[in-house]
């Protein structure tokens, strides 16, 4: 097996986006070429009572998982909740979907948000939600690794979570001291962002160094990556791989579609209210009601 090399390492942006949230922007629109079909990674940290007010999404899927304390979400489909730590939504949005994600109760809500691009054909399918809690998400351990299992198979373990776009999303937490070999498909691509602790990535001396706030993306080539943790902490991090698509990406926020044409048109629809945002007319989140 050959062990992929680091690409590129990137120190997350902070930034104010909703109403009050705070987000580390870890992997952004420059880098999307090198990490097809991931458009976005951020990290978030939401402050009761703000959160991100009724917002659209068209040709993609989110997945967001809490780390620590509780979010809620509720949608133009009727679809309403809390996330509490270690839960994932795997939202596909498709064709479109209007939702609103805030704080719940009095302790700060801090979690991931990933966004991954859907092949043309899947971009406008009915919108789909699936939702895994965390004590029912797959993990297993084997020689002081402990892996979280969110997409896709690690450790002869599998998770239940349909992917469209062909995705593995797994969270490792290594003791310190040990280490661990993880393949990855020909061809997709592959990135870490390092949530605590601190590990070497990548094949013997060629290996970096990667911590907290740090995404490292990894060449194509090679079908495996090299983890070591020799630091004095356990370091708990998740991987990514992805089939890229390989398609033309035109993007503007929250609508990402293959054309400027396409671009134009789901703006027009979310406008208008049609073409699959026809619930937008006449939904607002009771989140908003209320403060309103
Ligand atoms: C969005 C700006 C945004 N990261 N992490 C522009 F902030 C958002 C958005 C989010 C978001 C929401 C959560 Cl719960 C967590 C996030 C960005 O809602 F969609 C656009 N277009
Ligand atoms: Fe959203």
């Amino acid at each position: 097996m050959t062990s992929r090399s680091v690409r590129t390492v990137t120190e997350c942006v902070e930034q104010s986006e909703g109403d009050g949230a705070i987000i580390k922007r870890c992997l952004g629109e420059d880098v999307s070429d090198i990490v097809d079909p991931f458009l976005m990674l951020d990290e978030f940290v939401v402050n009761p009572p703000t959160g991100f007010p009724d917002h659209p999404h068209r040709g993609f899927e989110l997945v967001s998982y809490i780390l620590q304390g509780t979010g809620q979400h509720e949608d133009f489909m009727g679809h309403k909740g809390k996330l509490k730590m270690g839960d994932v939504q795997w939202l596909t949005a498709g064709r479109g979907i209007v939702h609103c994600e805030w704080s719940f109760g009095q302790e700060k809500a801090h979690g991931l948000q990933l966004w991954i691009n859907l092949a043309k054909e899947d971009k406008m399918q009915e919108p789909s939600c699936q939702e895994i809690l965390a004590d029912n998400i797959p993990r297993t351990s084997k020689e002081g690794v402990e892996v979280k299992v969110i997409a896709g198979e690690a450790f002869g373990v599998k998770s239940t979570i349909r992917t469209r776009t062909p995705t593995l999303y797994l969270h490792f937490t290594m003791k310190e001291g040990t280490s661990l070999n993880q393949p990855i498909p020909k061809g997709w691509n592959t990135f870490v962002h390092v949530l605590s602790g601190q590990a070497l990535f990548g094949p013997e001396s060629k290996e970096k160094l990667i911590k907290p706030t740090q995404t490292a993306i990894f060449y194509a080539e090679g079908d495996c990556v090299i983890v070591q943790n020799q630091g004095s902490i356990p370091c708990s991090f998740i991987l990514l791989a992805g089939q890229p698509l390989k398609e033309p990406v035109a993007q503007q926020g929250p609508f990402v579609m293959n054309t400027e044409e396409e671009l134009h048109q789901a703006m027009e629809d979310y406008k208008s209210c049609t073409n699959g945002f026809e619930r937008a007319r006449s939904w607002q989140s009771s989140f908003l009601q209320s403060s309103s």
